[in-house]
């Protein structure tokens, strides 16, 4: 009786380390955020969070930008093709690595109603940009060198159309999530202003709201193999938006293939099937080594998103960044490591698409 109790008391400390994002670097000018539960004393481009734990069930308005995600004051300046260092940190102060090392990477977007350092995001319309799961012919998640320091990096789509936008970055952990309700959310949004030209948008059928966009009990959430490899890991939520991919039939209508595989991201090759696999790190920074899908046409477009090397403008190289304590890679997280050795095969095949998501629209209280 004792022994369990004790156990029980025990193990719960094991998992309850966690993060948030410390910083976010966009075309290479640092944006520090203020830490978790603090009372801000940044004007930050980054909305902050009260905790630190994960935000847990599908519904869980939390979904949206985090743990009672505030408004942040400032708003950061990027181009179509822009690319963002998003810094996740363990712990609430940005000095340790990031804690987790299995699940997905998954940035989002969505317009903002005029200023995003004004907007209640409780309704926005999200597309998806980017996806990034097992590294492709390895047995390892992206997520995995973020506990290293890396930061997750993401592109602006090369041919957004310009206007106030916010990105979600989110890290989903899985290590409990073999049990429904156990998949562990990070959600953050970065408040921008997008210049340049483009012409880029999201259909209605590309856009999912937050919560509303995922399910407890959908592929990719609900993982019961997860350590049981070999892994075919399904991104949840909705595919990449089809502005990015080149509009071709790859996201199709968003009509026709709710629940199917999708003819599209070349489902279970041995390749990433989507053009967003995007360097996360390490090596090179630039996400150029997007496999293009030989099943899908090749876009005109290029493919944003880890895809090709955008088209960038240079950067608004504009005043310094603040302080640019970006958080280093030492420091001792201290959620538990699982094993890690899952299986490869990389390939996702997407089993979710945009109709369905649409259907999970749904008003759910509001939170930012
Ligand atoms: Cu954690």
């Amino acid at each position: 009786m004792f022994a369990i109790a004790l156990f029980s008391l025990v193990l719960p400390v094991l998992v309850s380390a966690h993060g948030y994002v410390a910083s976010v670097t966009i075309d290479g000018k640092v944006y520090q955020g203020n830490p978790v539960g603090t009372s801000p004393t940044i004007d930050s481009v980054i909305r902050q969070i009260n905790s630190n734990s994960p935000v847990k069930g599908a519904s869980n308005p939390d979904l949206n930008c985090g743990a009672g995600a505030q408004l942040a004051k400032d708003v950061a300046s990027a181009n179509p093709g822009s690319k963002l260092e998003v810094q996740w940190a363990g712990g609430t102060s940005g000095d340790a690595p990031w804690p987790h090392n299995t699940g997905p990477i998954m940035h989002y977007m969505a317009k903002c109603d005029g200023s995003c350092a004004s907007y209640d995001s409780a309704n926005a319309e999200w597309f998806k940009i980017s996806e990034q799961g097992l590294e492709p012919g390895t047995q390892t998640w992206y997520q995995s060198q973020l506990q290293s320091g890396s930061p997750a990096t993401v592109n602006i789509p090369s041919n957004l159309a310009p206007g106030n936008y916010l990105v979600r970055s989110e890290i989903i952990a899985l290590q409990l999530a073999a049990t429904e309700g156990g998949a562990e959310f990070y959600p953050a949004c970065i408040q921008l202003t997008v210049g340049g030209s483009q012409t880029g948008a999201p259909t209605s059928s590309d856009e999912v709201t937050f919560p509303g966009g995922y399910t407890d009990t959908e592929a990719g959430i609900l993982t019961p193999n997860i350590y049981n490899p070999p892994i075919t890991y399904t991104f949840p939520g909705p595919p990449i938006a089809s502005f990015i991919t080149g509009g071709s039939s790859s996201s199709g209508s968003g009509s026709s293939s709710s629940g199917s595989g999708s003819s599209s991201s070349g489902s279970s090759s041995s390749a990433s099937p989507t053009p967003s696999s995007s360097s996360i790190s390490s090596s090179s920074a630039t996400p150029s080594s997007a496999p293009t899908p030989s099943s899908a046409p090749i876009p005109s477009t290029p493919a944003n998103v880890g895809g090709s090397p955008p088209s960038a403008p240079s950067s608004p190289a504009s005043s310094p960044a603040p302080t640019s304590t970006a958080t280093s890679g030492s420091g001792s997280g201290t959620c538990k490591k699982r094993k890690r050795s899952v299986d490869t095969d990389s390939a996702s095949a997407k089993a979710k698409r945009g109709s369905k998501a649409r259907m999970h629209k749904r008003r759910l209280g509001a939170s930012h």
